[in-house]
C-alpha cells in the first residue's frame, strides 16, 4: 500500500468530511486513513488504483483537489 495525502479546497465543514470520506471509501483498493477539513489522507494499492482516480474520487464529490505528495506538482513552496 502507498500513501497519499492531498489538500482539498472547497471542504469547510463536518459534512464536507463526510463527502470526501465517503467517495474516498467508494474507490477499490483505496483505504481512508484520514479525513479533515482541507486535508486527506488514504492508503492505496497501486496495482488497483492510481492517485489519478483518487483525485478524481474527489472532484467529483465536488471539491478541487491538490495532490501534495505525488511528486510530480511542481512546488514552488511560497504557498503563503
Ligand atoms: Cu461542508
Amino acid at each position: 500500500m502507498e500513501n497519499l495525502t492531498m489538500n482539498i479546497s472547497g471542504m469547510t465543514c463536518g459534512h464536507c468530511v463526510s463527502a470526501v470520506a465517503q467517495a474516498l471509501k467508494q474507490l477499490e483498493g483505496v483505504q481512508v486513513e484520514q479525513v479533515q477539513v482541507g486535508t486527506a489522507t488514504v492508503a492505496y494499492d497501486p496495482s488497483r488504483a492510481s492517485p489519478d482516480q483518487i483525485a478524481q474520487a474527489v472532484e467529483s464529490a465536488g471539491y478541487e483537489v491538490r495532490p501534495v505528495e505525488l511528486g510530480r506538482a511542481p512546488q514552488s513552496g511560497a504557498e503563503r
